[in-house]
């Protein structure tokens, strides 16, 4: 590879094996300790990206010694080495994974250490109260002056106003991690198809005038305004004999399990019959359904919204579209009404965000019911433990295995 390269710089080499087979040319970086990613003696090499290339190198590698990382190695390991937090470790896996713009950005924010930052500050305060609490314990055995009890529950309340919010901006992160699965179903030829390609802007799937043209269903992903909205468009709902319609039917079903809206789309030149409402009604609980009244080029009907989660619109001549689109990125996209940055937070920080605040709460209570200030300074500590297990103070092996797992490798 010819001479070491200078630390931290940019160096273009020749890769070859031990046996002088050149396997690519590239740039090379070397990272001496404590000044990598993970914190540790680090070389990078960037290649031609030839998965041949890659492999050879791979391999060469493991002969001269290394060995494949684990999923989340390179994030565990920064973590252990207290090159960041835990939280910023999982941020890393989650702006990899983000599903929109918002998602993206949100997972930087923690990344960089925003929302740590957020927690810490909580944390420090919750000490401080703690330190006070104990000192009053400690000092005034006999009787506790009621403007310090009054100064305890003031401060009480603003920590635990503190939590509330960054709940509020955990949750509303929450709803962003999961990405959008849209799916259209509906009866035989109401045009799902033909608004899929339309969504897509090529034709993927295979209109035709013949009812029961889509048998299997069909995935596609489809970027609207920077959200990844998984489109999926499924086989027309009918009685039939046929038992290649029928698997196909019964996989409609299944896979409308795995949406978070499902499009029913009718075609309105029919209306809204009977067996509509019944498939409607039929469809699987907890999800968003909105009614598609497509063709309306062949009925007059106006474009647009008709009403509460139902849309006029032709796939053919795109009239509506335009509303449905907004509908559909808005859905995906909520628009935080909460005030602050939104956490991108995991089930793991919002639960530990819960038990902080109940921790707070039962802290209020025995201040307010003139219990022993012991069971006050107690619940501090609670508090801040919960707090600590969201930057991994207190984390163990389990938990981090867990959590590191679902990283792809080479993260
Ligand atoms: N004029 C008009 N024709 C449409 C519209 N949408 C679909 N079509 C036509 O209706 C027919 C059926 O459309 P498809 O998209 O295949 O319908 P589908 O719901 O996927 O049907 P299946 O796969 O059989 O369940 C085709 O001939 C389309 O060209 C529309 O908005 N206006
Ligand atoms: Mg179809």
């Amino acid at each position: 590879m010819g001479t070491l390269p200078v630390e931290r710089k940019a160096s273009l080499r020749s890769f070859r094996d031990p046996e002088g087979t050149l396997i690519d040319s590239g740039v090379v970086i070397r990272y001496r300790a404590p000044h990598s990613f993970t914190g540790e003696d680090l070389v990078e090499f960037q290649g031609h990206g030839s998965p041949v290339a890659i492999e050879h190198l791979l391999e060469t590698l493991k002969r001269l010694g290394a060995r494949q990382a684990r999923p989340g190695e390179f994030s565990e390991r920064a973590f252990l080495n207290g090159r960041m937090d835990l939280a910023q470790a999982e941020a890393i896996a989650d702006l990899i994974s983000a599903e929109s713009r918002a998602a993206a950005s949100a997972a930087l924010r923690a990344l960089t250490g925003r929302f740590s930052e957020a927690v810490r500050e909580l944390q420090a305060g919750l000490e401080t109260l703690e330190v006070e609490v104990e000192a009053t314990i400690d000092f005034a055995l006999e009787e506790v002056s009621a403007s310090d009890v009054k100064d305890h529950t003031d401060r009480l309340l603003v920590l635990h106003h503190q939590v509330v919010a960054l709940l509020a901006q955990g949750r509303a992160g929450f709803a962003l991690r999961r990405g959008c699965v849209a799916a259209l179903t509906g009866p035989v030829n109401a045009g799902k198809s033909t608004l899929f390609n339309r969504f897509l802007g090529e034709p993927r799937a295979i209109v035709t005038p013949v009812p029961g043209t889509t048998r299997d269903w069909l995935e596609a992903e489809w970027v609207l305004d920077g959200l990844r909205v998984h489109v999926i468009d499924t086989a027309g709902l009918r009685e039939s004999d046929d038992p290649i319609e029928q698997e196909g039917i019964r996989r409609t079903q299944s896979v409308l399990q795995r949406a978070h809206l499902i499009l029913y789309v009718i075609d309105d030149r029919l209306g809204w019959q009977e067996s509509d409402a019944i498939r409607f009604a039929g469809l699987p609980e907890g999800k968003v359904a909105w009614k598609i009244y497509n063709q309306i080029d062949r009925t007059g009907r106006r474009p647009g919204k008709v009403g509460a989660d139902i849309y006029a619109i032709s796939a053919e001549t795109e009239a509506g579209l335009p509303e449905l689109k907004e509908a559909i990125s808005a859905f995906g996209q909520p628009q935080s009404t909460v005030a602050g940055d939104i956490v991108l937070a995991r089930q793991r920080h919002l639960d530990a965000l819960e038990r902080c605040r109940e921790a707070l709460e039962l802290a209020l209570r025995a201040e307010h019911g003139g219990e022993a200030l012991e069971l006050v300074a107690e619940e501090l500590r609670r508090a801040r433990r919960a707090l600590g297990e969201i930057l991994g103070q207190w984390s163990t092996e389990d938990l981090l295995g867990a959590i590191f797992a679902t990283f792809c490798i080479g993260k």
